[in-house]
């Protein structure tokens, strides 16, 4: 009887356990992954778009990660509540692509504190606490600018006067400081330069052609226009519309409308001829940032800054095999 008893008990036990759903113990693989909090600025142009699908590309399980991410939607704050959230779920690295430069001493000490890695990707942070950042993966937005204004300067070797729209990118985002000061340090060593208007495009083509229309309204008391200094690529596309919708023509033989970034759309719009010249910022990062986080999984320490090559693009250069060889 008593053993009888005893094979009930254990089936009903049984049973019990596996009615209640009791999973298996996580796989040893689940385990294994490197689990990366990644906050991401938001979704406000075609390099961003880019710039998430290299990340998603690159932090897959397939590849041992587990990927929780964050779309800050423009906005700081969620970047600070993405960044917590992070540390409370203990990640193995907080990845973050700061909206602007100020304000993360705080946020990144937490992470510290609790010793997890920071890698600041695309734009930089500016700290007093260095050790805040293990490592910065992006461009260098000043030799961006350089390009830019270098192209400028060969365009009007010979023009008495330059007139000069300038659309900013975010302000406060490293892109817009390093695009911003390549340019004034330009107009200041050519004297016959000047910024007629400096408007914030804050790198989108809806808000760039909203101010680009207000200003050309008065355009019969406006001086003549020779370059429109975009930020990014989508800003150029608005002000190319505005300008177009007041009868300008973008061009060799009108307007010069420059921008920032060389994605696909604006290898098109300069084969076009309507840029003059889009100079490059390769937005596909994800394996430059896993490469530094394979460095610190074997214990050694990453370089501090990395940036990465990066071209110009004039109309004559775009032919259909470079087109097709486009990532972004
Ligand atoms: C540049 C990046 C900028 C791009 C814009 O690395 O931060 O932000 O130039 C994007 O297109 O919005």
């Amino acid at each position: 009887m008593k053993r009888k008893i005893a094979a009930l008990l254990t089936v009903l036990l049984y049973s019990v356990f596996f009615l209640a759903g009791c999973s298996k113990p996580e796989t040893k693989e689940e385990d294994d992954l490197i689990v990366i909090g990644m906050s991401q600025v938001g979704a406000e142009s075609d390099w961003r778009q880019a710039d998430t699908a290299s990340m998603k590309e690159v932090f897959t399980e397939a590849n041992g990660y587990r990927l929780l991410f964050e779309d800050a939607r423009q906005e700081q704050e969620n970047q600070f509540v993405a960044i917590r959230r992070f540390i409370q779920q203990k990640v193995d690295y907080i990845v973050v692509m700061p909206i602007t430069e100020d304000g993360w001493d705080a946020v990144l000490k937490e992470a510290k504190d609790a010793g997890i890695p920071v890698i600041v990707v695309d734009r930089m942070v500016k700290v007093k606490d260095e050790s805040l950042v293990a490592a910065h993966v992006g461009s260098d937005f000043y030799a961006e600018g350089r390009k830019a204004t270098n192209w400028m300067k060969e365009k009007y070797a010979n023009a008495e006067q330059v007139n000069i729209i300038h659309i900013q990118g975010t302000k406060g985002s490293t892109a817009q400081i390093g695009r911003t000061t390549a340019l004034d340090d330009a107009v200041k060593a050519n004297l016959n330069w000047k910024v007629i208007a400096r408007m914030d495009g804050d790198f989108t083509e809806a808000k760039t052609y909203e101010v680009m229309k207000e200003y050309l309204s008065n355009r019969d008391s406006l001086p003549k226009i020779d370059v429109v200094y975009c930020e990014n690529d989508n800003e150029a596309y608005g002000a190319i519309k505005a300008l177009e919708g007041f009868g300008y023509t973008c061009g060799k033989d009108g307007v010069s409308v420059i921008s920032f970034d060389a994605t696909y759309n604006a290898l098109v719009y300069c084969q076009k001829g309507k840029l003059a010249l889009t100079v490059e910022c390769n937005p596909l990062l994800g394996p430059l940032v896993e490469s530094v986080i394979r460095t610190m999984q074997s214990g050694k320490t990453p370089e501090k800054n990395r940036y990465v090559e990066e071209t110009a693009f004039c109309p004559e250069d775009i032919t259909e095999e470079l087109l097709a060889s486009r990532k972004y």
